[in-house]
């Protein structure tokens, strides 16, 4: 079993589709292990995206992800960095595959509905940015 952090942004919460998001994310078969909703501090949200910060849309970034609420969740399934990935579909809703939440619910490569963690490593990594070891007791017994 692999876990991966997902996040439903403020577009999501504020567009009322965080049931949706999460009904689609229970169908594709992950299990979700952790979950809360926060809103995050400019300094909360530069340091999760800190790999971004030479970027032209990093200010940019950072007035979304802090605009209103996020969901974030810790999703597990075999393969489910992978699997969270292709349910999410390509950053920009242009590009992304028929089907996915992308492609359906979001505006544009900027707001853009939800997060995916791209690797196994980055997973762990997010997950202990967001979740304190007791959030995620329940996760560590499956
Ligand atoms: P992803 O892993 O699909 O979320 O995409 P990236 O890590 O490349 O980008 C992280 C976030 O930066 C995106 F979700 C939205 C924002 N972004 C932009 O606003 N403009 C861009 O051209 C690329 C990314």
């Amino acid at each position: 079993m692999e876990q991966t952090l997902a996040i439903l942004k403020p577009d999501a919460v504020a567009t009322k589709v965080m049931g949706k998001v999460l009904r689609k994310i229970e169908e594709a078969g992950f299990t979700i292990t952790a979950l809360k909703m926060i809103r995050m501090t400019r300094q909360l949200a530069g340091a999760f995206y800190e790999v971004h910060k030479d970027k032209s849309f990093y200010n940019q970034l950072l007035d979304f992800m802090t605009e209103g609420p996020c969901v974030i969740a810790v999703l597990t399934k075999e393969n489910a960095v992978e699997a969270w990935r292709a349910l999410m579909g390509a950053t920009d809703p242009e590009k992304a595959a028929a089907g996915t939440i992308r492609k359906e619910l979001a505006e544009n490569v900027s707001r853009n509905i939800v997060h995916g963690s791209d690797s196994p490593e980055n997973a762990r990594r997010e997950v202990a940015f967001f979740f304190s070891d007791s959030e995620l007791i329940e996760c560590k017994m499956n």
